[in-house]
């Protein structure tokens, strides 16, 4: 049986679905910056990945005749095994588009939008992270190191301690953990929090989810906290504590100043820059399309200052990729609706024949083209109402070996906390972002380079490396003080 001595567990596993240029479906390693940070910490163990392969196994083994070819038992390299923990329609419908992303997402992003309590969903939430613990502490050997990661399994932790009390238990939240007065919403709050502290480490992006984190434990544990742990009761050989800490995540830096450097990037970042006829400012935007991300209120700011005539339409461009992302729930697909009108309007109202005002991009791009991209933006415009981290603005950093450009970036992203030589914005303030916007447009060679030294300094020292490093030696140590409290 397949065992490993670091597990991870995560709601997908690393790999998806693509159809090859022979007309064949194959596995391929899905992009994303989780699956690079952590693969940097995999080769040198005999570790686990456990997750969903993506499609429901009750849609699968209907379509077997399409040609879906099983899930691999491993990477093609070998490096690491997967374990898939199947899903059905129903697991879908109600753990991940229910729960996980109309109750947890909302939720954790400061209720932007209407979260949805349905005791249904929590039924299938409980279920399927009890698959995701089983499956752990089937494949993990004795005293092994389990990271469990994400809003979508925050019950696995306490799950899987039961099972297996000799593993030790890390748990990364990728997202914010929302204010305590918001948290207490939660019909199932008091479960939920269980459920995380059943980890030694439960580590946050931020500070501030570090501390809200603490208050909601505070009021709803009733167990001594002192600083950044949480004692739980046990007697004196069995009782352990909960560390709380902050690990920022970040990107794959060499990885991307490679392509960044290359000179197949350089040349294609010339060539989108030509094909939009030279224009003297290109602005961007790269995001999931998710209401989060406040693409509309970008959108909506820069065409106001299309309109007023602060930006000039004839030397201007605005470039938004949006990768598509969960439209089989309500509110995404009500996003994309506001994001395609402003951009139509925007475009039929002040765009030319062959030179619209904003090129808009709906598909999921390579990270070369993205690099290519960041390389070619003068302006790069990262404007969530709440964002846990945002890696978006890290890469545009580390795509910017030349020292230029500039980082338009919310105040509402863990990135900000980091990035302090960006321009600075409220997403809510419009007036305030457009003078955030044109000031980033127009600052001079000088105050640019400046700024992006600062910026490329702080990412290049803390990148994702770092990141898996500093969670793994923290989870690693605190399990050692167990045996002397
Ligand atoms: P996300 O909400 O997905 O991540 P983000 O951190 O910006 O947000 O990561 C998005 C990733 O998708 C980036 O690596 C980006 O390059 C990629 N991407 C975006 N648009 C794309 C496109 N059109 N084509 C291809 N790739 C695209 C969650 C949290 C964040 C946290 C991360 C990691 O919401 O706050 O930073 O996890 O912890």
């Amino acid at each position: 049986m397949t065992a490993g001595d670091l597990v991870i567990v995560a709601n997908r596993l690393p790999i998806e679905l693509a159809d090859e240029v022979d007309g064949c479906r194959r596995w391929r390693r899905a992009p994303g910056g989780l699956v690079s940070a952590l693969e940097s910490a995999l080769p040198d163990r005999k570790a686990v990945w456990i997750g969903w392969a993506g499609t429901p196994s009750d849609v699968a083994s209907d379509t077997s005749s399409t040609g879906n070819p099983p899930v691999p038992a491993g990477t093609t390299d070998g490096a690491y095994a997967l374990i898939e923990v199947p899903l059905t329609r129903a697991d879908v419908e109600h753990f991940y588009d229910g729960f996980s992303n109309s109750a947890l997402w909302p939720l954790y992003h400061d209720a932007i939008a209407t979260p949805v309590y349905h005791r249904i969903d929590f039924d299938a939430y409980r279920r399927v992270n009890r698959a995701f613990a089983a499956a752990a502490a089937e494949h993990a050997l004795p005293g092994a190191t389990v990271w469990v990661h994400d809003y979508q399994l925050q019950l696995v932790p306490a799950m899987l301690r039961e099972m297996r009390p000799d593993l030790r238990i890390g748990f990364f939240l990728h997202i914010p953990f929302p204010a305590a007065d918001l948290f207490m919403q939660l019909p199932w709050r008091r479960e939920l929090i269980t459920g995380l502290v059943g980890a030694d480490l439960v580590g946050f992006q931020t500070s501030g989810g570090v501390n809200n984190f603490l208050e909601c434990a505070r009021r709803l544990l009733a167990w001594p906290i002192h600083d950044d742990r949480i004692r739980l009761p046990g007697t004196n050989n069995d009782r352990r504590s909960c560390v709380v800490g902050s690990f920022g995540i970040s990107v794959d830096w060499p990885r991307i100043d490679r392509i960044a450097r290359s000179e197949a990037t350089v040349a294609r970042a010339a060539q989108v820059r030509a094909e939009l006829g030279n224009p003297h400012r290109i602005l961007l935007g790269v995001d999931r399309l998710d209401y989060t991300k406040g693409i509309d209120v970008r959108l909506r700011a820069y065409t106001e200052l299309l309109r007023e005539g602060r930006l000039d339409p004839a030397q201007t461009v605005l470039i938004q990729v949006a990768t598509p992302s969960r439209e089989s729930v309500d509110e995404y697909q009500r996003i994309r609706d506001d994001v395609e009108l402003i951009v139509s309007r925007t475009n039929g109202d002040l765009g030319q024949i062959g030179a619209p005002a904003i090129h808009y991009v709906r598909q999921t791009q390579p990270l070369t083209e993205l690099v290519a991209l960041y390389r070619a933006a003068d302006v790069m415009l990262v404007t969530p109402l709440r964002d846990g981290m945002n890696l978006v603005s890290k890469e545009y950093v580390a795509s910017r070996s030349d020292d230029d450009g500039a980082l338009v970036l919310s105040e509402f992203t863990g990135a900000a906390r980091e990035l302090a030589a960006a321009w600075l914005v409220n997403p809510h303030d419009t007036d305030g972002m457009k003078d955030a916007i044109v000031a980033a447009a127009t600052a001079g060679p000088v105050e640019r380079k400046r700024r992006m030294r600062a910026l490329r300094s702080r990412v290049r020292n803390h990148d994702v490396e770092h990141w898996t490093r500093e969670f793994l030696a923290a989870l690693t140590s605190i399990t050692r003080d167990h045996g002397a409290e």
